[in-house]
């Protein structure tokens, strides 16, 4: 069992030499900006706030490392697709993320999307490097509460039977699970995933 009180922002890092090298399993958000990452790593502690929800999407470009119970590492990834982002700061953003994705220190991925949106072309990128580094990942469809139980299920089905998430595009069909901050739907199921992390 994993204690998701005990929980410590132990790195907000800008460079990859902050990057924590302890040994720790490490469980990667990456999704577009906006599409919930920090509001389910608060879900999943619990917390309110304890993780930085961005009213004004992209601002930061920090990777914060959350420990939890002094056995994982949630890492919150900055966000992609922020249009209205400077061309400056893409780049730092395409520098610091691709230095975490080729450190090869996160045994899973996930990656989330908004499932009343749906998958973006930045998405489809993100997944068919994850498929070409065969990283494992789980695709979390984020904030179902906005939608009714006919379109959210239409919605989630086309997505978790997406090409790219099947075999022979992704090593074998890839868990969807879909997710609300704000009813709480998913949670146990991603708890549990990371519990599981956590005993190996
Ligand atoms: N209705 C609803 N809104 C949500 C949900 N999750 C997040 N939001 C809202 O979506 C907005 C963005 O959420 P964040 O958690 O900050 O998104 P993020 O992916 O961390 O964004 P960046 O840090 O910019 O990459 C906030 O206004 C949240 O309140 C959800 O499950 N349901
Ligand atoms: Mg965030």
């Amino acid at each position: 069992m994993l204690n998701m009180q005990n929980v410590v922002l132990k790195m907000t890092a800008g460079r990859k030499d902050q990057f924590p090298r302890d040994g720790h399993v490490q469980i990667a958000l990456s999704g577009r900006s906006n599409v919930g990452k920090s509001s389910l790593i608060n879900t999943l502690l619990g917390r309110k706030s304890f993780a930085r929800t961005s009213a004004q999407p992209g601002k930061t470009i920090t990777i914060n490392f959350y420990e939890v119970d002094k056995k994982l590492y949630l890492v919150d990834l900055p966000g992609y697709g922020y249009a209205r982002r400077s061309a400056d700061s893409r780049r730092v953003w395409a520098s610091l993320t691709n230095d975490y994705l080729v450190s090869g220190t996160m045994q899973m991925v996930f990656q989330l999307i908004d499932l009343k949106v749906g998958p973006t072309e930045d998405d489809y990128m993100m997944i068919e490097w994850l498929n070409a580094n065969h990283v494992p990942y789980v695709v979390v469809a984020t904030k179902a509460d906005k939608l009714g139980t006919t379109a959210r299920n239409a919605n989630f089905d086309a997505l978790a039977s997406h090409p790219l998430l099947n075999p022979p595009y992704a090593d074998e069909k890839i868990r969807t699970i879909m997710f609300s901050s704000q009813s709480g739907m998913g949670k146990n199921e991603l708890l549990s995933i990371l519990s599981e992390l956590a005993q190996n």
